[in-house]
């Protein structure tokens, strides 16, 4: 089944990954669509001109006049609605739609779909590999990394979808089988006017689903639903009768469901607070779609947690060295901060900075205060954190990440973590956070 009346016109705009993906999705269909990109040198520009050099393409500045010969126009994730250039071809009654909208009337099997501010690569990931331990045909992607149409196949049995607030502002109709907002803090607040608009975005992950999983611990993860749409929960309290939980019993803690043990804590190799949550909700949302529980435990046994989230690189001289580069927001150096800090016998020396994105940062001051011996800064925001921070803890101002690795281990001592949790963007300094991630580690191995 397609969308797509072959009458109608459309423009692709912006030509990143998801660009490419629509531009592939729409010529396979024949569908009649040009491309626009307010970079001169899109980074998809060169396969582009390629594979469909037909196509015509626009870069730079967008015109209005040459957004408005379309219909609809399907926007990248990466450029705010709020955009001058497209509100005016809105304002002329040209639609403004999204790769995902696409999907979602494309997709011919069920949807698991995961949004929220932190937490979300992580389920995911963890939802993809439950399937697969249950003999799943799956397809697993959307913000992730995969672009949403780029797994479209009819031999796909569930579609497991990472998607942000970006994608879900295009996103009308989901129809997702099982639906989660995660959790909700503030990001992205460059782009969104505070957190009710942030908010709103993300729940529109909700529209049309057919069942709904809530974090017990996080009201606005709640979803306004009409009745009848089964809700389950998650929470790192004792669970309900339409939740997964933690139990205690002879001091050993459990996962739980209802009344039920599932395994012990201890035997999920993810580590924290806040991974045990994450595991609880892939429980609830593979549950919802009828993934068998003995599959699903199996993949908590065995999944060690993805790459730059709070990830141990290295021990040298009695000190833990972790990347937790994706930490691009404040809820989840939190999450960093709080799980570690209470984790290890000595303190944290946190490197953090960069683009913070508009946020505020006073949630950190009192965790900061309490776990941390002295905190490296570094970024554009270097000077907010340490506003934030004042004389609470010892600062150090550096200019590069090695700088930076060298001053925290001088600060740390033994039995100490030195923990890269920037609370911000690293778009200021680096490619992007793995870029970060990687230079950091290399850092670390360096240290003698
Ligand atoms: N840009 C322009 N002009 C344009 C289009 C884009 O300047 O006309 C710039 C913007 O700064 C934008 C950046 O380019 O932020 C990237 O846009 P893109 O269209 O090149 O992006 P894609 O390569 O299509 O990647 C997008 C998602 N990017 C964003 O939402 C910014 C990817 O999520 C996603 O993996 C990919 O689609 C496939 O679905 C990345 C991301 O950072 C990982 N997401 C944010 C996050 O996780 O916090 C939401
Ligand atoms: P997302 O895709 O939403 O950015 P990730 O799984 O990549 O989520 O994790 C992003 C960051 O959030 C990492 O720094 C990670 O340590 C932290 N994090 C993971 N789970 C949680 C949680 N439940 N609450 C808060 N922060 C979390």
């Amino acid at each position: 089944m397609s969308l797509i009346a072959s009458s109608h016109f459309r423009i692709v705009v912006g030509l990143g990954k998801s660009g490419m993906s629509l531009v592939r999705f729409l010529a396979n269909r024949g569908v009649a669509f040009a491309v626009a990109d307010t970079r001169e040198n899109p980074p998809e520009l060169a396969t582009l001109r390629r594979d469909y050099p037909q196509v015509e393409v626009r870069c730079g500045e967008l015109d209005v006049e040459f957004l408005c010969r379309a219909d609809e126009l399907y926007v990248s994730p990466g450029l705010a609605l709020a955009t001058p250039a497209l509100q005016q071809a809105a304002a002329r009654g040209v639609k403004l739609s999204g790769d995902i909208e696409l999907f979602a009337h494309n997709a011919n099997a069920p949807i698991v779909a995961i949004s929220g501010s932190n937490a979300k690569s992580t389920v995911t990931t963890l939802v993809g590999e439950m399937a697969i331990a249950a003999g799943k045909r799956v397809a697993v992607g959307g913000n992730l990394g995969t672009p949403a149409l780029d797994l479209l196949s009819d031999d796909v049995e569930l579609y497991v979808m990472e998607l942000s607030s970006f994608q879900l502002e295009t996103t009308d109709q989901l129809g997702a089988e099982v639906a989660t907002v995660l959790n909700v803090s503030e990001d992205h607040m460059d782009r969104y006017s505070g957190l009710p608009a942030y908010h709103l975005a993300k729940h529109r992950i909700f529209r049309g689903a057919r069942q709904v999983v809530v974090n017990r611990q996080d009201a606005l993860s709640r979803p306004l639903i009409g009745e009848g749409v089964p809700c389950w929960t998650f929470g790192l309290n004792t669970p309900d009768i339409n939740g997964f939980g933690l139990r205690e019993e002879n001091g050993e803690k459990y996962l739980a469901f209802q009344f039920e043990h599932l395994m012990p804590v201890r035997e999920l190799k993810i580590r924290g607070a806040h991974n045990q949550a994450n595991a609880l909700a892939a429980l609830a949302l593979g549950h919802a779609v009828g993934l068998p529980l003995d599959a699903m435990l199996a993949s908590l046994r065995t999944f060690a947690g993805l790459v730059h989230r709070c990830q141990w690189v290295r021990e040298l001289n009695g000190v833990s060295y972790y990347d937790d580069s994706k930490a691009t927001n404040v809820g989840a150096a939190l999450a960093a901060i709080e799980g570690l800090g209470t984790d290890i016998s000595g303190k944290l020396v946190l490197i953090a900075g960069g683009d913070g994105k508009g946020a505020d940062f006073s949630a950190l001051k009192a965790p900061v205060a309490t776990h941390c011996r002295a905190v490296v800064l570094l970024g554009r925001d270097a000077e907010l954190l340490a506003e934030t921070f004042g004389d609470s803890v010892p600062l150090i101002r550096v200019k590069t990440l090695e700088e930076a690795v060298q001053r925290a281990a001088e600060s740390a001592q033994e039995g100490d973590a030195v923990l890269l949790s920037p609370a911000c963007a690293s778009l200021d300094m680096f490619k992007n956070f793995e870029e970060r991630g990687r230079l950091f580690a290399q850092a670390v191995g360096d240290l003698s």
